[in-house]
């Protein structure tokens, strides 16, 4: 038996998480798990990275006291965010969040000058005002002089392996959500940067997931006898890229929605898609284990978790599962809305938002609770089947059965909606997707799996799943007719 460690790093939460590998299966027990918030400070949003980090420490020394010795450790986290680091490894100031309210002025800037279709032509990746180019760009307009004091960038997961072991790269699948790695040559594109004026001196070495990241360095945790020479290792450190990886099927013509905060609605492609199609429905190409995730986000479990925070403020604490069940309890297709609407991406009383679009587009008000969280699980449902339409049109190819993976999946409620929403069969799980895509390309780095189809052959051995067989297509079908035209006529 093996002890493999995945530190899986959310929006919404982290966690640590213990794989134990036996040569024919992986099971994975949650170490640590803690909540991962925004810290404010004079108005600007940030992640508490130092906290982050804290917990990761706990949570390697909490396994290593529960389960022993671990053979090797890898780091994924949600996308776009970077910290700098100065020449003498010193991190400046705390990596800002990518809500920050910044961005869309700065993706608006950039776009007047670069022009839409050479953004997406060269990157291959989709226009979203968090992508790092504008945050950069948003960050050299509002304070040049950490950019120039600064030596290397380093996205999250990269940042944390650098405080772990002293070693400073760019591992690929989380360095092409940047939007300025060359989709072409895959490596970072210095034309674009320069055409912006923004410092490409900054960017590290690119390594492929599945390659050794070093050797963990320090002190504090090496006082453990059992963490001797803990190797850490480079797996796809894009959440997302991760969470794709654990897909339990054995082709690659299947849909996913890997659904946590965000819900990433896409298909695997050998490599990126870019013609006028994937730039007009603003699909994008993420780097994978050696394919492309063409996908589209829709805004996701956001939706709910901010509106949990707007109950909580006026005394209502309801955890998930009792507003699922209350959502059950509600009336069907009482209203309906876009979850991308923009003014739903930033942190605010999302239900107050979500009323206010049902005034405008002449729909009744949810009435309680339940009512308004159905409406949410139904606008998510049809906007996959939305997105789904388009990803079948770019690829030409029809997706026989979506897999549902990550925390979302187990959403039973969200789930069926979605099988009745797209008229396919929804396969569940893993729910902990990134831990688990995370261990498998640990494994494929310590060459104890070959390839990509005996990883989802151990998922598949190793994870129960369960499919949600479409109902009431005439409903969802008509409902959908309404969504689209909803939708369509902002
Ligand atoms: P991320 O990693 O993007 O922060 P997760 O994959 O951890 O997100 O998914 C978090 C979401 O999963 C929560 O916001 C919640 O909606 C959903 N979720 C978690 N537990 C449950 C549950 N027991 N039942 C239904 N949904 C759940
Ligand atoms: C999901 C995710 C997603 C990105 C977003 C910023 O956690 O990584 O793939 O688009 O966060």
């Amino acid at each position: 038996m093996q002890n493999l460690l995945a530190v899986d790093l959310g929006a919404s939460s982290g966690r640590v998480m213990r794989a134990a590998f036996n040569g024919d299966t992986l099971s994975l027990q949650e170490v640590r798990r803690f909540q991962n918030k925004p810290l404010y400070i004079n108005n600007r949003m940030h992640w508490n990275i130092y906290s982050i980090f804290q917990e990761i420490k706990e949570g390697i020394l909490d396994a290593v006291s529960s389960h022993g010795a671990i053979r090797s450790l890898a780091i994924d986290s949600w996308a776009v965010d970077f910290g700098l680091v100065d020449s003498n490894g010193h991190l400046l100031d705390l990596p800002r969040h990518y809500r920050d309210a910044r961005n869309g002025k700065a993706m608006e800037n950039v776009v007047s000058q670069v022009g839409k279709s050479r953004l997406f032509g060269r990157t291959g990746i989709q226009l979203q005002p968090f992508n790092t180019l504008y945050q950069l760009y948003a960050m050299k307009q509002e304070n040049e002089n950490l950019l120039e004091a600064a030596d290397t960038l380093l996205l999250i997961p990269d940042l944390l392996n650098f405080l772990l072991t002293g070693e400073k790269y760019a591992e690929f699948s989380n360095a092409t959500t940047t939007q300025f790695l060359n989709a072409e040559s895959r490596e970072w594109d210095h034309e674009l940067l320069s055409q912006l004026q923004l410092p490409s001196r900054l960017l590290p070495t690119i390594v492929k997931p599945g390659t050794g990241a070093g050797l963990l360095k320090d002190d504090e945790l090496l006082r453990t006898q059992l963490l001797g020479a803990l190797e850490v290792i480079h797996t796809t450190s894009h959440d997302t890229a991760s969470a794709v990886v654990s897909v339990p099927s054995q082709s690659e013509n299947y849909a996913y929605i890997s659904s946590g905060t965000w819900s990433l609605v896409g298909t695997v492609v050998p490599k990126p898609i870019i013609n006028e199609k994937t730039a007009a429905f603003n699909f994008t190409n993420e780097g994978g284990l050696g394919n492309y995730r063409l996908l589209k986000n829709v805004m996701g479990l956001w939706l709910v978790q901010e509106t949990q925070r707007t109950f909580q403020s006026l005394g209502e604490p309801y955890d998930i599962e009792r507003l699922v069940h209350r959502a059950r309890l509600a009336s069907p297709f009482r209203f309906m809305f876009d979850p991308d609407d923009s003014r739903l991406l930033q942190p605010g009383d999302i239900p107050e938002t979500i009323r206010q679009i049902c005034r405008e587009t002449g729909q009744r008000l949810p009435d309680n609770s339940g009512s308004l969280i159905r409406g949410i699980f139904e606008s998510l449902a049809l906007k996959y089947r939305y997105a789904l339409d388009q990803l079948e049109l770019i690829t030409g190819e029809r997706y026989d059965a979506i897999h549902i993976i990550g925390g979302g999946s187990q959403n039973q409620l969200l789930s069926q909606f979605t099988a009745n929403a797209t008229n396919r069969p929804v396969i569940v799980g893993p729910v902990e997707a990134s831990a688990m895509g995370n261990v498998l390309v640990q494994l494929l780095a310590l060459g104890e799996v070959g390839s990509t189809s005996q990883m989802s052959e151990l998922v598949q051995r190793s994870v129960e799943q369960v499919t949600y067989v479409p109902h009431e297509n005439g409903v969802w079908e008509s409902a959908y007719e309404k969504f689209t035209s909803i939708i369509e006529a902002k």
